[in-house]
């Protein structure tokens, strides 16, 4: 049987780098409630991503939910969002007591289709939660546009946007808020983590207190909170990882590119393409099997899978469909996010895999059709 190869595969340090980083915990033994390395993180990451606020978080999913919660929507509201995610986007605005409006999606990059927000609006609607889905970057320009014709707020889910700039400005200067997840099989980790990037400095203070009990003071409860601080060993996870990310953003692109060149001419196979001047930070590498392919995607996808290769359908099925949501909500047409769902495969791609790997790959594509 040949080697395994999962869809993909953490950044890490080496092992002698971070034992000898959290050697000092060893002294202080302050392990969490916004430490020094959250600190530490939390500045470097404002200055990396070139945004102006940066709250860290637990993970990338309570990240979303807070900042939802932060900018405190009557229940019942709706919110436009889209269903070719990962479930936590829709999570996070139902466990707000909200009710997701799901809006279809683009076919050239899997991102929201701005020409049909508009129609999605009532008199309910109070934002619009877009996601850079695999860091293609949405109509930033388009969706601002609306939000101001209609005094909505932007949340975007920039997940999976960490690094990508946008005509010369990081990725989470777009919208009211962007969260990124910081999860163990993102382009940056911190094991778990997450953080929001907004403008308003106000927003700093409502996360605070949302992410850890509301709590001011030793006697001081000020209001109604969660637990979703990072603890020091993520932190410091990340404060290694950091140093690192673009030499990992280099190492996946180089993948990348080779996977297109392996790929791009076998009929009835197509790629989603980032927006002009943006950046990549080639965090997955998704492609769409079409009718001109021999094989249906699950076909093919099972065929990696008898050869021992771990693709991933993200995002199948779309979101909207899952049993916790099917025929709860607005029933909006979703044609083109439904073609996408059913065609689209993620291929492994983390910035160790070999070449020779991504070869075999491609052959078993290529040559079983
Ligand atoms: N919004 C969007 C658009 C998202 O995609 C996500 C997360 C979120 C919000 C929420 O952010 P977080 O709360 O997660 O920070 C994975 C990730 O768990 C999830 O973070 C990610 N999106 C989603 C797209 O993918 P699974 O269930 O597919 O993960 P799993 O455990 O099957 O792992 C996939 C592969 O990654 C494994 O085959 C091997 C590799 N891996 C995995 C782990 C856990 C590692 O190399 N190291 C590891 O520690 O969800």
């Amino acid at each position: 049987m040949d080697e395994k190869i999962l869809v993909t595969r953490s950044s890490m340090p080496s092992y002698e780098e971070y034992i000898e980083a959290i050697k000092p915990l060893w002294d202080t033994h302050w392990l969490t409630n916004m430490g020094v390395y959250h600190h530490e993180l939390e500045e470097k990451l404002k200055v990396y991503l070139d945004v102006p606020e940066l709250s860290l978080m637990v993970n990338g999913h309570m990240a979303l939910e807070m900042t939802i919660q932060a900018f405190g929507f009557p229940e019942g509201s709706e919110v436009i969002t889209t269903p070719f995610t990962f479930i936590s986007t829709t999570h996070a605005i139902v466990r707000n007591g909200l009710k997701p409006v799901f809006c279809d999606v683009k076919e050239e990059d899997g991102t929201i289709d701005e020409a049909k927000i508009e129609d999605l609006i009532s008199e309910r609607t109070v934002a619009i939660l877009p996601v850079h889905v695999y860091g293609n970057i949405c109509n930033v320009e388009a969706i601002e546009h609306i939000a101001n014709k209609y005094n909505l707020r932007v949340i975007y889910d920039a997940a999976h946007a960490f690094s990508v700039a946008y005509k010369g400005k990081g990725i989470g200067n777009y919208g009211d808020a962007s969260i990124f997840s910081f999860h163990a099989t993102k382009v940056f980790n911190t094991i778990e983590g997450g953080a929001v990037a907004f403008r308003e400095p106000r927003i700093y203070d409502k996360l605070y207190n949302l992410k850890n009990f509301g709590i001011r003071g030793e006697e001081i409860v000020s209001e109604v909170g969660a637990n979703a601080k990072m603890n020091e060993f993520c932190a410091i996870m990340g404060l290694l990882n950091l140093k690192r990310t673009d030499y990992a953003i280099r190492e996946r692109k180089k993948r990348y590119d080779f996977y297109i060149q392996c790929l791009k001419d076998v009929e009835g196979l197509r790629f989603l393409r980032q927006k002009g001047d943006a950046t990549n930070n080639y965090a997955y590498f998704p492609v769409l099997i079409g009718e001109g392919y021999g094989k249906s995607r699950d076909e093919l996808f099972d065929l990696l899978r008898e050869n021992g290769i771990y693709a991933r359908k993200y995002f199948y099925p779309l979101t909207s469909d899952q049993a916790c949501f099917k025929n709860k909500f607005k029933n909006v047409d979703l044609k083109v996010a439904r073609k996408l769902a059913d065609e689209v495969m993620v291929l492994p791609l983390y910035e160790e895999l070999k070449m020779e790997s991504i070869e075999r790959i491609c052959g078993i594509i290529n040559s079983n059709r």
